[in-house]
């Protein structure tokens, strides 16, 4: 900070000082903060973004799978170690080709390396602790307290290598549950989701949307890179802990904005408001209202009454108002008084979607869209999982990917949902159980042929002869 001398300046007379010449800042003499020269490849062709990067990968079923299989799709070596002979449960869950891994697997193991280990057998832990030593991060959705009955605990891991990242989705964090065991929609009723969607009239909803594991995996992922960042200052891996909990509360964050709102008013913009039924003491569930600032609600369509998804999500946004009076046939709401500004509509909102509603029913859920775009207004078709199979540009972005598996054929995933401009995403099927135990022995740790001869025989890598001969 500059020393005053006590006099004050005249801003008139100072002086004004001299201008510098700006300096040119080139690739030449931009300041590198330690990072190395531009590359001079071609975007895209200079690796991908978590090269280099290798995972322990203890996940399974769905929320920590789907961090793993981001962190693959981003460039990282996923080892996915998995119980011999039973592999992660969700192979042989919701079966839909016989013998073969189901959907529920595939689409949530892509780019991943399989190797089958018995962590209770003690060459099993042998290996692992090879893969402990020559991985960056350990990822792991167990039940509390399983990886430490591994023996696996922080310390033992932290001690065979400091840089080692531990990265966990639990149900709960510290406090009263944290030893529960967790799914998908116990974290969707625990992290307010579930009061907060429906129906007013009707019961606590949970969505469709994984927000608990698929969510909570997607916390996670965030919370490896960050610590991977951080580890290039400090040498030292860290613990990484996503409660699905939090991770749903999080996605859920407008619903305790409005909790706190609560306090000072009724919530204007909930479609209850305008019906004219009081608030209790909790944030009410709001069915189909926006949530946001600008109302909206969902409206029928040309084709409703036998196409169950014929419907369109219509934002009354307010700078547009005008434009949807016209495109609805009521032009004179734009200087009625009682319609005529986002104040003056809040009690009227439902008698405003009705009649908004009267003019979807007129067109198909495309017609609405391709109209109301053209005039900046905010409207979203309901797409069926079956036209969102069949979207021809979802396919060209990446986002929805067909992929060739040896036992079941060609399915479709979903492929990576963040795209890097200089870092593709690869996008492969899912592993057979066991598929690359052999080749993550020899190539990643170095075993020899005499040696893992000998491991096979011991049983750490392949089931026990007797659930071989029953599966
Ligand atoms: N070799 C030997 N044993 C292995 C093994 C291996 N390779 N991999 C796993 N195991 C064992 C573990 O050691 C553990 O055994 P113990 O309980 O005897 O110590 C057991 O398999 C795994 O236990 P788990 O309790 O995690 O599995 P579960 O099917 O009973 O519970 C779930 C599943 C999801 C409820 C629980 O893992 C959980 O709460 N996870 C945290 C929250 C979470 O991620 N939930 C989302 C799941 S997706 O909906």
């Amino acid at each position: 900070m500059a020393k005053s001398n006590g006099k004050k300046a005249n801003p008139t007379k100072a002086k004004a000082a001299p201008k510098k010449k700006a300096a040119k800042v080139t690739a030449a003499t931009a300041t590198n903060n330690g990072l190395p020269k531009p590359s001079n490849k071609p975007y895209g062709q200079a690796g991908l973004a978590l090269q280099g990067v290798r995972i322990l990968d203890f996940t399974h079923v769905q929320s920590g799978p789907t961090c793993t299989q981001l962190l693959a799709y981003m460039g990282a070596d996923v080892i996915k170690v998995e119980r011999p002979g039973v592999g992660d449960i969700t192979r042989g869950q919701l079966r839909d080709v016989p013998n073969a891994d189901s959907l529920y697997f595939t689409m949530l193991n892509g780019t991943k390396r399989s190797i089958t280990i018995d962590s209770k057998h003690p060459k099993g832990m042998d290996i692992l602790n090879r893969l402990i030593k020559t991985c960056d991060v350990l990822v792991e959705n167990f039940a509390p307290g399983a990886l430490d009955r591994m023996g696996l605990t922080w310390e033992y891991i932290h001690k065979l290598n400091p840089r080692m990242i531990v990265a966990s989705v639990k149900g709960f964090g510290p406090g009263p549950y944290e030893d529960c065991k967790v799914y998908e929609n116990v974290a969707q009723c625990a992290g307010g989701a579930a009061s907060t969607t429906g129906f007013r009239e009707g019961p606590p909803l949970v969505t469709g949307a994984q927000i608990g594991d698929s969510g909570t995996g997607l916390h996670l992922a965030l919370g490896i890179v960050s610590a991977l960042y951080q580890r290039i200052r400090t040498g030292r891996g860290q613990k990484v802990l996503c409660a699905m909990q939090d991770g749903v509360l999080n996605l859920a964050r407008v619903k305790l904005r409005d909790q706190q709102r609560l306090a000072h008013g009724p919530l204007t913009e909930y479609s209850q408001y305008s019906e004219g039924i009081p608030f209790g003491k909790a944030v009410p569930r709001a069915g189909n209202d926006s949530g946001g600032g600008q109302p909206a609600w969902l409206l029928k369509c040309k084709g409703w009454e036998s196409d169950p998804d014929a419907y369109i999500y219509f934002i009354t946004q307010a700078p547009v108002w005008e434009s949807i009076c016209d495109v609805i046939g009521e032009p004179t709401w734009k200087t009625d008084p009682d319609y005529a500004t986002p104040k003056a509509r809040l009690p009227r909102l439902k008698k405003i979607f009705e009649r908004i509603e009267v003019w979807t029913m007129t067109k198909t859920k495309f017609e609405v869209m391709d109209i109301c775009n053209a005039l900046d207004i905010p409207v979203g078709p309901i797409l069926s999982m079956k036209e969102i199979a069949e979207d021809e540009s979802l396919r060209k972005t990446g986002t929805v990917v067909e992929v060739d598996h040896p036992t079941r054929g060609k399915y479709l995933t979903v492929g990576n949902p963040i795209k890097l401009s200089d870092s593709p995403a690869r996008v492969e099927r899912s592993p057979l159980l066991g598929e690359h135990t052999e080749e993550i022995l020899s190539k990643v740790l170095g075993y020899s042929a005499a040696e893992i001869a000998d491991i096979k025989k011991s049983g750490a890598i392949a089931p026990p002869e007797k659930s071989k001969a029953a599966a």
